[in-house]
Formats: structure tokens, C-alpha cells, sequence
């Protein structure tokens, strides 16, 4: 039996150094939780990017080195042009908002394809090295789309998935793209190409249509001697250890904390701070609501997370710019000297504090332009143990095809978005544990072992 190699742009770690020393922790991003409990259970191997600066003294870098191999883990290293040209510009400055719709934001002249292939080679290369015949490779997400042809090159025999973690556009703005037959050419190295939903999947059938000329048939296309299978796979989340949590002794606490006011009604948001995740719009939409309903006057609080990201890009800084600027205005203009409409954490929290505003939350705030899936949704359900809390969710989130109880919106329509979360708050209390119960058997059904053992299942068969 062959091992597993699971393959993605950055290891599921976060390395401190402090001149030769090195400290590892483990990343609590979705991707990394998600396969976490798949690495920790088997002989795996995860093949990826330390994140660690190129600058590191060569001490640091052995002492990386002994702690990553007793993980399990291998890594790839990038110099920092490396990390500027492919992981900035093209992989977040390029894909990223192609991918998510908004192709405004293409720079005018596209350059550096040529450095997203040379480090999507030597991925394939470390791949390469490392695996044994009878292995299967897992690889994840839009930084290394041409890794599946490049190691096709390299191991024709092998065992090769990919999993797009973010949407598959509509082909009208996929074909903007001007290396597009390209990186659809690098997809189809892979035995199965898996997508969080069908819609997504579709988007990806009607672009090899047009750009090859091929059809699905019964999920399998053929592509000159071989065979591609194409599959939709929606994530999920390790729920049992958010319900686990929400359930501790220091949640609990905090949470009570959260909810000191009784009389003030508490919504959440938590989103890393990106243009795709729709912040802007949703603190219109609480600002509306204050205009038209000023019966919540000191009546309800908004607790928004924005965790940094991606800061060295320009459209982040603007984001953050606007959304800091809207959380300034409606501030100044409601809140009083015993109230304040908003509480803005520019940073992320520890996993006490996440579960204990998902678990103190009256509504939970979902509301991205675009999401490939959207886990923050899920993981509030799976923290109701409860059985309370309503979800405002996008129907631009790929989390919307499975959670049809939430109160699903379109987060373009301010005003819309404004009546569904006085909806939400105003909703009856039996309807609110009724719709709730229907998303968290859903949740809990469906988590995350569920989606990757499915995942290697269809890969394997
Ligand atoms: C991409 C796709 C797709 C967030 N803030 C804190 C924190 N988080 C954790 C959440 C959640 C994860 O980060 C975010 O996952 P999302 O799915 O919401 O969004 P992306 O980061 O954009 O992920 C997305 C996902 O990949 C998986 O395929 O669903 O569509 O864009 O797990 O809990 N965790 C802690 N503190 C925070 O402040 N501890």
C-alpha cells in the first residue's frame, strides 16, 4: 500500500526565528486544519513552502530542517523574487481575483508566467524525489494549477489528484486569461480534478469545451490516451472538535463575557481582510439598518474580525483603507458615550476566542462577493451546540448549494442584506432552532474526513 503525499503552496505551519533558533506552530487556516487530521493519521508526506524568509541564517535552516522531517513534512524553497513574482503577482495579484470575478482588477501587463512554472517545477521535482511507485500525490489549490503536467512529465505512472480550493470562473472571465489554455492544460495532468461544487465544475466542463473541444461523459473526460475524472467535493469542517470546544469551561467563559449586556444583541464576522470577502458592503448594510430601523440603537453590537492579509498587495491596502474608514464613520455617527456600533479586531484571535464568538454570536455574517466554499460558515454551525443562532449567508458562497436554511442574501444589495439581518434579529425563536438544527445535521454529517476520504476514495477507485 502506497503512502499519501500531500502537496500545497505553504506547509501547515507557521515558523518564528529568533536569530539561529526556530519555533514551529501549526497554521489554523482551512486548508491546514482540513488535512491535518489526514496527515496526523497516516505515513504521509506534505510537500510544500516553510514561509521561511530566504535571508534565514544556515543554522536556522538546519534546525528548520530536523523539525520539519520529524513532522513529516519537506520543504520547498522559494527566494524572496520567487515569492514576490509567484506568489504575489501572479498567484494572488492574477489568479486569485480572476478567479473570484473581478477582472477590474487584472493588472494592465501580466508578466512572470514564466517564474509560475519554473517553481511549479520544482515542486513536481521535490514531488519527484520523494515519491515511491504505488504512492498517490494530493495536489492543492491555484498556486500550483501546472504542478499535475509537470509531474505527469516527470512520473507518468503516478497517482496525481487536485483539489481548487477557491471558485472555477465562468468561462466569459476565465477567457480573459491570456495563459488560460495553459494552466487548464496543467489541470489536466491529474487522474481527478476535484472542485467544491457543480456549479464550479460546470464553469470548468463549458472551458474545455470551448478551449478543446472535449465533453464529460459520466464524470470522465478523455484527453489524449488517458482518462480525467471531474468531481465536486464540498469541504467541510472537523465538527465534533468544534462542538467539543464549544462546550469548554474557558469558551464558556468568554463567551459570557461576549454576552455581558444582555440587553444588546450580538452579530459576528470573521473573514481574513480581502476584497472577495464583501466587509465593505456589509458594514453598509449595518449602517442602513441603523438609518432604518433606529429602534437597535444601542441595541445590537457588530463584533467584526478582519484578519491581515496579503498586505504587500495594493487592493488589500485598499480594502483595509475603506473598511477602516466605513468602521470610523458609522462609529462616530451612532455610537454614544455608554455605546459602540462596531468592535474592529484588525488581527487574528486564539482559537478560544473564535469558538466563543461563534458560540455567543445572535447572527453569524457571511457575506462574500465570492467564496470558493466559506468554512467560517460551517464552523458556527458545528459550535451551536445550542441549537440557536441564525446564519446570514451570501448565495455567492459555494457554502450556499448546501446550507439552504440560512438566511441567504445577495451581498451586492445593501439594502436587501439590511432587512435580512433585521430578519435575522427579529426572528422567532422556534424558526431560528428549526432552521438550525437542519444545517447542523448537515454539518455534522458532512465534515471534513468525509470530504477527503471521499476525495482519495474517487481518486483511488
Ligand atoms: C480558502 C477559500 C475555502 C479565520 N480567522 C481566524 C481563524 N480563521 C480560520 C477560520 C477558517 C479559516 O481561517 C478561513 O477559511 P475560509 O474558508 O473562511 O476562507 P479562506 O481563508 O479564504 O479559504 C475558501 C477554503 O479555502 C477551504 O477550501 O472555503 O472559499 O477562499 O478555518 O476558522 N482562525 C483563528 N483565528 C482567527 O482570527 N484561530
Amino acid at each position: 500500500m502506497g503512502r499519501l503525499i500531500i502537496v500545497s503552496n505553504r506547509l501547515p505551519i507557521t515558523v518564528s526565528c529568533d536569530g539561529d533558533g526556530i519555533e514551529l506552530s501549526s497554521s489554523s487556516g482551512g486548508l491546514a486544519t482540513g488535512l491535518g487530521a489526514v496527515h496526523a493519521n497516516s505515513e504521509s508526506l506534505w510537500v510544500g513552502w516553510s514561509g521561511l524568509d530566504a535571508s534565514a541564517s544556515p543554522a536556522a535552516r538546519r534546525a528548520l530542517q530536523t523539525q520539519l522531517t520529524s513532522r513529516r513534512l519537506v520543504e520547498v524553497p522559494l527566494s524572496d523574487e520567487e515569492v514576490s513574482i509567484f506568489y504575489e503577482h501572479i498567484s494572488n495579484g492574477v489568479i486569485w481575483p480572476m478567479f473570484h470575478d473581478q477582472l477590474e482588477r487584472l493588472p494592465d501587463v501580466i508578466e512572470g508566467w514564466e517564474t509560475y512554472e519554473s517553481v511549479n517545477a520544482r515542486y513536481a521535482d521535490m514531488i519527484a524525489a520523494c515519491a515511491r511507485p504505488g504512492d498517490t500525490i494530493w495536489i492543492h489549490d491555484y498556486q500550483l494549477m501546472r504542478v499535475p503536467a509537470l509531474l505527469r512529465e516527470r512520473m507518468p505512472d503516478v497517482r496525481i489528484g487536485f483539489f481548487l480550493h477557491i471558485p472555477f470562473p465562468n468561462p466569459e472571465i476565465f477567457f480573459a486569461l491570456p495563459r488560460r489554455q495553459w494552466l487548464v492544460e496543467g489541470l489536466l495532468g491529474a487522474d481527478l480534478v476535484g472542485f467544491h461544487t457543480r456549479r464550479y465544475r460546470g464553469h470548468f466542463t463549458a472551458a474545455l469545451r470551448r478551449l478543446l473541444g472535449i465533453e464529460m461523459k459520466n464524470d470522465v473526460i478523455a484527453y489524449g490516451k488517458r482518462s480525467v475524472r471531474l468531481g465536486y467535493f464540498p469541504m467541510g469542517v472537523d465538527s465534533a472538535t468544534y462542538a467539543e470546544r464549544a462546550a469548554d469551561r474557558k469558551v464558556l467563559a468568554e463567551s459570557a463575557r461576549l454576552r455581558a449586556d444582555r440587553d444588546v444583541c450580538l452579530l459576528v464576522g470573521i473573514d481574513r481582510l480581502d476584497y472577495s470577502k464583501g466587509l465593505p458592503r456589509r458594514l453598509l448594510a449595518f449602517e442602513r439598518l441603523l438609518t432604518t430601523h433606529p429602534e437597535w440603537l444601542e441595541r445590537i453590537r457588530l463584533v467584526q474580525v478582519a484578519v491581515p492579509s496579503r498586505e504587500g498587495l495594493a487592493a488589500y491596502q485598499s480594502v483595509r483603507r475603506t473598511v477602516e474608514e466605513l468602521v470610523g464613520r458609522i462609529n462616530g455617527r451612532f455610537g454614544t458615550h455608554r455605546w459602540t456600533p462596531i468592535r474592529y479586531i484588525n488581527r487574528s484571535v486564539n482559537d478560544t476566542v473564535l469558538s466563543a464568538l461563534y458560540r455567543a454570536a445572535d447572527v453569524l455574517l457571511v457575506t462574500p462577493l465570492r467564496d470558493g466554499m466559506n468554512l467560517v460558515a460551517k464552523e458556527f454551525v458545528a459550535s451551536r451546540v445550542d441549537g440557536d443562532g441564525v446564519l446570514v449567508l451570501s448565495e455567492f458562497a459555494g457554502a450556499a448549494d448546501e446550507l439552504t436554511r440560512a438566511l441567504i442574501v445577495n451581498p451586492y444589495d445593501v439594502d436587501g442584506m439590511s432587512e435580512s439581518i433585521n430578519l435575522a434579529l427579529t426572528m422567532p425563536r422556534a424558526e431560528r432552532r428549526e432552521r438550525m438544527q437542519a444545517l447542523r445535521e448537515h454539518v455534522t454529517k458532512h465534515d471534513v474526513s468525509e470530504w477527503s476520504e471521499t476525495f482519495l476514495a474517487t481518486l483511488v477507485q
